[in-house]
């Protein structure tokens, strides 16, 4: 591999005050973010969506081989049979499947084999992780931490989603290879999940969900 060249850093940096002000608002805009369940089916712009991946597109990735794919979808033919082959999966998740202790637990959610949101809602993002790469030879390419990757690839797009002022609900029908066939992915590539965006349906509630405090999920030392 070719050596990088290397650039100045962009690097912004704040008054130590502004930097706290800063790290509070960013909690604040951030802890309204919530999983929903319920879509309208007003439209979204292409051009939003684009400028959201492009912010995912932005996150760190082991060697920067950036090895995730996402398939946008608001084409309503598609979606209705993303919608019908999910439901397949999660009716036999739902039936027999998922074991008692999982139905238990998801309980407060009041989720079941029904996915009409995956109709509604404007857009679907497929995300894609790239198991490994292809070469123009066709030989593979390795990757490296490829879910830590998209995971942070998916995260970064999530709260870019919420920021621009839409809702997403992470969902993980199991298993997802049906993805790779509808959307005609290549072998190199696993479904890691589908994003489902759009506005929220009016009036729509959530789960009254406790988020751990920080003694909880930290430890200073
Ligand atoms: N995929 C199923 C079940 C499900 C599983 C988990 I873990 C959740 O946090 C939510 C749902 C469904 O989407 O209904």
């Amino acid at each position: 591999m070719k050596k990088n060249s290397f650039i100045p850093l962009d690097f912004k940096s704040y008054p130590p005050e502004e930097m706290q002000q800063r790290a509070r608002d960013y909690r604040q805009l951030m802890s309204r973010r919530r999983s929903v369940r319920a879509f309208s089916d007003k439209a979204v712009p292409r051009s939003l969506i684009e400028t959201l991946l492009l912010t995912a597109g932005s996150a760190p990735s082991g060697a920067n081989l950036q090895p995730w794919h996402f398939v946008a979808v608001s084409d309503p033919g598609v979606k209705k049979k993303i919608r019908q082959a999910a439901e397949e999966e999660e009716r036999a998740f739902y039936s027999e499947r998922a074991p008692e202790e999982w139905l238990k637990d998801l309980e407060p959610f009041d989720t079941n084999d029904q996915k009409p949101f995956l109709e509604t809602a404007p857009w679907l993002i497929a995300v894609f992780e790239q198991r490994y790469g292809l070469n123009a030879d066709g030989s593979k390419k390795k990757h490296y931490y490829v879910g830590e990757s998209v995971g942070l690839a998916t995260g970064l797009l999530i709260s870019a989603i919420h920021n621009a002022g839409l809702a997403c609900l992470t969902h993980t029908p199991s298993p997802m290879k049906f993805l790779n066939d509808i959307l005609e992915r290549p072998v190199n590539e696993k479904p890691f999940l589908l994003l489902v965006v759009g506005y929220p349906r009016e009036g729509v509630t959530v789960p009254d969900n406790r988020r751990k405090g920080l003694d909880e999920i930290a430890t200073f030392i």
